[in-house]
């Protein structure tokens, strides 16, 4: 069944200043050199690589609280929420090279103003070890890759990084799936957002095709567009070693290949970001394979 061809952009945003530990920069070069074009041309879609983005300049930007190099994650948002937009606008699915997890707060919103022009709403499955759900005000680290959940979420602390009339995505539509490291502030807030959380306990006891049936179902009878935001450290350490912040106990090959397999078959997916691969912390590429594997299966690579 090939008839979902895609019109597939890639953009690289080498951005790493959101992370505590440099190295993320070099991610969309290693994603390249990995094969990502070549594996989904393969699959009979069309690609179009535009490159490495450069954010906007905002040097004089400035944000109250603890938000480590906020001028330069601002002009990386503002970037990337133009580039999102434009190209879904286009009727084309980006994919966006990370580049730390701070990318999202310019990828999600793009999507987001995308989806309200065109009348439906926006979900988010964001597989990750962590909430990324911190605020100037909460986060211990000063990290933006921590916040970007919070920020397109509504949370206060953020203001003028975008319009303040920027569509927001409604924290019901938020899906975390893998996540097992949460800073007490976080977990405080996460709950009272209500944003949805399938943690690492809710797969271990369910299976992670409970969660994605439930993602999957709840975005198709909204008649929702879909983005999903893969952190690397999603995965498990054993398996994907180079990225900055690994948490033991992560996802599974096995389990990796099934959601994105699952994803594929809903014919959901309208926007694609991956993020945190380090080169740097790397095992010989083995991260950057796993991951161009992952986006294969995304994509409609089958077993059989
Ligand atoms: N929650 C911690 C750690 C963290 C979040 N995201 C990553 N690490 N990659 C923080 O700094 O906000
Ligand atoms: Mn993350
Ligand atoms: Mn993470």
């Amino acid at each position: 069944t090939q008839t979902s061809h895609k019109h597939v952009t890639l953009l690289g945003a080498p951005v790493e200043e959101g992370a505590e530990s440099l190295g993320c920069a070099m991610g969309p070069a290693a994603l390249r050199l990995a094969g990502i074009r070549p594996a989904l041309e393969k699959l009979g879609h069309q690609v179009e690589d535009r490159g490495d983005l450069a954010p906007e300049n905002q040097d004089t930007f400035a944000l109250p609280g603890s938000a480590r190099n906020a001028p330069l994650i601002v002009g990386w948002t503002r970037t990337l929420e133009r580039a999102a937009y434009q190209t879904l606008k286009d009727g084309r699915l980006p994919i966006f090279l990370g580049g730390d997890h701070s990318l999202a707060m310019g990828t999600v919103a793009g999507a987001a103003r995308h989806a309200a022009e065109q009348g439906r709403p926006l979900f988010v499955l964001w597989m990750d070890a962590h909430a990324d759900f911190n605020t100037p005000a909460t986060s211990p680290s000063g990290n933006m890759h921590g916040m970007p959940v919070a920020f397109f979420c509504g949370a206060d602390g953020f203001s003028g990084i975008l319009p303040d009339d920027r569509p927001l995505v409604a924290p019901e539509q938020v899906f975390l799936c893998g996540i097992r490291s949460i800073d007490p502030a976080e977990r405080a807030e996460l709950a009272k957002a209500g944003v949805n959380v399938f943690d690492m306990r809710f797969i271990d006891e369910n299976g992670i095709v409970a969660a994605m049936k439930r993602v999957i179902e709840t975005v198709r009878q909204a008649g929702g567009l879909l983005h999903v935001s893969f952190d690397t450290d999603f995965l498990d350490p054993d398996i994907a070693p180079g990225t900055g912040t690994t948490v033991r106990g992560g996802g599974t090959y096995r389990e990796a290949h099934l959601v994105m397999e699952m994803l594929y078959d809903s014919g959901l997916v309208t926007s694609l970001d991956i993020v945190e691969l380090n080169p740097f912390l790397d095992d010989r590429g083995k991260s950057a394979y796993l991951l161009v594997e992952l986006v294969s299966s995304l994509f409609g690579q089958k077993i059989f």
